[in-house]
């Protein structure tokens, strides 16, 4: 934990009492010159600290956007959140803790930004990332699995993302095949996930995760090539995006330390149950052919079954899926 989490502590724990100098020096072990260094610190940080004369200080509001240590505060995980850096601006999420890793990070590093320059999505494609309104977080993990396992995590995250939609916002959502959370028909969280890793080995695995919670319809992109929404627009209620991320976390460490202890089929049967095109007859556009047919399941390589008129079970690695009824 860094002096700058530990003062924050502290005040926290004085529920917006004044904490005198010497007491805030002595606690943390640093001179009130150093005290006074991080009060202004937080203060251009955004967080509201009153000084007075004789009294010390006294924390009055925090930034608007997430804080590490919001974040980290009573997290109950094993592996995920071991760190947790959080960031006012960034360009991708992904793209940065990509560097945290390359430099050692743990495996379970989690990376928060308030706003993204350059949030990304699949294929090059954009990921539009206001601030104030959403969570854009990336996960780092490191398992010990054969790299052609690696797909299965993008389902262990849609359906933590689902779970968590329905717990702390009372939301129905489910999963679309590859990587996207619905509600009501609409995109509500994306995922991106990536993989650094030789012939037969991983180094890492990102779990990169966009959830567009506090967004407005002004905020929405356009145009888009499916219906996005926001849990701020589908019940009108601002959600509390620590305590949202914090749920995530959990669940997200439960769902993992039963990947790696007992496989994927745990993970598969929740990412069907949660499925919206389960036992439904879809399209799959891929490159330059449309398949029809029905869906009948995940591979364990994360291919989505899809059975055709005709049949026989063709195996869809790439493609957008479509209800036949959206169309
Ligand atoms: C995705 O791509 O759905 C993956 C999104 C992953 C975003 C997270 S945020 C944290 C981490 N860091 C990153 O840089 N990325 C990850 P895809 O299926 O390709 O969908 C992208 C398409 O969704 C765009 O072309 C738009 O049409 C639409 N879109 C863009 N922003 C959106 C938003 N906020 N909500 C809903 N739809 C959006």
């Amino acid at each position: 934990m860094t002096t700058r989490d530990r003062i924050l502590n502290l005040f926290r724990s004085h529920e917006g009492a004044f904490v005198s100098g010497q007491e805030i020096s002595t606690q943390l072990g640093i001179s009130r010159a150093a005290v006074w260094k991080q009060v202004k610190g937080l203060q251009q940080l955004g967080f509201t600290i009153e000084a007075k004369h004789a009294q010390g200080y006294r924390l009055l509001g925090n930034p608007a956007y997430l804080m590490a240590a919001d974040i980290e505060r009573g997290l109950k995980t094993r592996i995920i959140g071991r760190q947790v850096v959080s960031l006012e601006e960034t360009d991708s999420t992904n793209i940065q803790i990509k560097a945290l890793a390359e430099q050692g990070a743990l495996e379970g590093a989690v990376l928060v930004a308030d706003r993204q320059s350059a949030g990304r999505g699949r294929l090059g494609r954009r990921w539009e990332s206001p601030s104030g309104v959403n969570l854009y977080c990336s996960i780092l993990l490191k398992p010990h699995i054969p790299v052609q396992q690696a797909p299965q995590l993008t389902f262990l995250s849609a359906a933590a993302v689902a779970e968590t939609m329905t717990r702390v916002c009372q939301l129905s959502a489910c999963v679309k095949w590859p990587n996207d959370i619905l509600v009501n028909g609409a995109k509500i969280a994306g995922l991106l996930n990536e993989m650094n890793a030789e012939t037969e080995q991983i180094h890492f695995v990102i779990l990169g995760i966009g959830i567009n919670l506090n967004m407005t319809a002004e905020q929405l992109p356009t145009p888009l090539n499916y219906p996005a929404t926001s849990v701020f627009l589908e019940t009108g209620q601002q959600v509390d995006r620590a305590l949202f991320l914090r749920t995530l976390l959990e669940i997200l460490d439960h769902y993992y330390t039963e990947f790696l202890a007992e496989g994927f089929l745990p993970i598969r049967r929740r990412w069907e149950r949660l499925c919206a095109v389960m036992n439904s007859r879809v399209t799959v556009d891929q490159e330059s052919t449309r398949l029809s047919g029905t869906v009948v399941g995940l591979d364990v390589d994360g291919a989505l079954r899809l059975q055709c008129e005709d049949g026989r079970v063709e195996r869809i690695l790439a493609g957008d899926v479509r209800l036949l009824s959206e169309q």
